[in-house]
């Protein structure tokens, strides 16, 4: 039996937004107490928690402020491929990675770089050359990728997927299997160390998650390298689950004989489709069976939210749609031993207040909090903003004003807005006159009743 009971209560636990730089969370009976994302949950593990970013979705708020505030790698989802990075042979475009790994290194994120040698998103013309240029033309691939963004990657999937499916153990045909034999995966494991001796160099497959034929193979390729001396650190296990293919019961094992051979292990690409409880338990499943195997160094999620996933139909995420946390978000920070900020079922009505700047111009700017019920219901919201002098609050809405401090402190209540539902959000907004003051203004404790 999977402690389902447990789980669900601790899930609700994270029915929160959590805390932001400008965010004060508190609840009414008990001291405030800012609540864990992924990614401090995860560090305190000393692991790291990642996630697909498609750069296409950069421009849109609460993208970006969801993968700011949980995760602390970032993966590019599609923009590092050959196909984007070299899509005619020696022509490098590197702007849509170049935006990802700026975004994620200007928020501190490490970068995963994926992938360098792949059957797949490979233009055609590598498929047409001979075997000589073929490895003249793949090694260079991965002095320029690298080269690139050497320094700038914690670890790099330097060979995905060139195992075949299925009980052979074989590897993959492939233009690089079948032109250069068995020997591209140790060739292009040397070029890269040398090509960026900084990064972690990690073989990364799928359906290797368990002990089978795949990862049988993979694991003697990884044991033969360690033997020789082949530079390899890591191998990436991607964890594409469903109900086809669920989360292998002999998971940590898997992941332990691999550590074993002397190379840290991640989690790379977990998605589990499916929904509620069952999708919560099996995403626990998976973060436990990474903690408990010391050199499991970090967890990857296939995308922040269902939305855009590859897999959307069977919304596979931890955010759904509209940025809101799933029981598998709660699942997975609790068993990160995170703090989800609230105490479920206790009674205890709680919200969090978060502020945005939503609007900027050279004498004002418009700014909106957002107030977030969190794992009970309430009937209605207090918080206060202060507004740095001698800035002047030209109009609000969706909250009752009243002031204080010479002016300058805000305690807003409802308008209309003040009963939520656990979980649900509401929010409330000013126009406020500069008079010379770029300063942001200080949003403070919510309270709840
Ligand atoms: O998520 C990626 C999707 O947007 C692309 O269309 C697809 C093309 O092959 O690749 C997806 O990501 C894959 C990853 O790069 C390697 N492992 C399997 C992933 C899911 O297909």
């Amino acid at each position: 039996m999977r402690m389902t009971l447990l789980r669900l209560s601790r899930a609700a636990t994270a029915g929160l937004v959590a805390a932001a730089a400008l965010t004060a969370a508190t609840h009414s009976a008990e001291a405030a107490r800012a609540a864990d994302t992924l990614g401090s949950a995860a560090a305190g593990q000393g692991r790291y928690f990642g996630t697909a970013v498609a750069a296409s979705h950069l421009d849109e708020a609460g993208y970006v402020s969801t993968l700011n505030r949980e995760f602390t790698s970032a993966t590019p989802e599609n923009e590092m491929k050959w196909d984007a990075t070299e899509p005619s042979r020696g022509n490098f475009t590197f702007g849509a990675a170049d935006q990802v790994v700026d975004h994620a290194r200007s928020q501190g994120m490490d970068v995963r770089g994926h992938t360098l040698v792949w059957h797949s998103q490979l233009p055609s013309w590598v498929g047409g050359l001979g075997a000589a240029d073929l490895r003249t033309a793949m090694n260079n691939h991965i002095n320029s990728v690298m080269g690139h963004y050497k320094g700038q990657i914690h670890s790099w999937d330097v060979v995905n997927e060139a195992f075949q499916d299925g009980g052979s153990g074989a590897r993959r045909s492939s233009p690089f299997q079948d032109k250069l034999g068995n020997g591209f995966i140790e060739e292009a494991f040397r070029t890269a160390r040398a090509a960026d001796p900084a990064a972690k160099l990690c073989y990364n497959d799928y359906n290797t998650d368990g002990v089978n034929a795949k990862s049988n193979a993979v694991y003697d390729m990884v044991k033969d390298f360690k033997s020789r001396g082949v530079p390899i650190d890591c191998v990436g296990f991607q964890g594409h689950f469903n109900s086809n293919s669920p989360v292998p019961a002999d998971f940590r094992a898997n992941l332990q004989r691999f550590a074993d051979l002397g190379v840290d292990v991640q989690i790379t690409e977990l998605d589990i489709e499916g929904s509620g409880t069952a999708q919560a338990n099996s995403y626990a499943d998976v973060v436990e069976a990474c903690l408990a195997v010391d050199r499991c160094t970090g967890i990857t999620v296939w995308g922040v939210t269902d939305k855009y996933s590859w897999r959307s139909s069977g919304t596979p995420l931890l955010f759904d749609g509209d940025y809101q946390e799933k029981p598998a978000y709660g699942a997975v920070l609790s068993a990160l031993g995170g703090d989800g900020g609230g105490d479920p079922g206790n009674g205890t009505a709680s919200c969090t207040a978060t502020y945005t700047r939503t609007a900027d111009w050279s004498s004002g700017y418009n700014g909106q909090v957002t107030i977030t019920a969190g794992s009970e219901p309430i009937g209605s919201w207090t918080t206060t903003v202060t507004f740095a002098s001698p800035q002047r609050v030209q109009a609000t809405w969706n909250a009752t004003p009243t002031w204080d401090g010479g002016g300058n402190v805000m305690t807003a209540r409802p308008s209309w807005n003040g009963t939520l539902a656990a979980g649900a959000s509401t929010s409330f907004g000013f126009t406020v006159s500069k008079n010379g003051s770029d300063t942001a203004p200080a949003v403070g404790a919510c309270t709840a009743s």
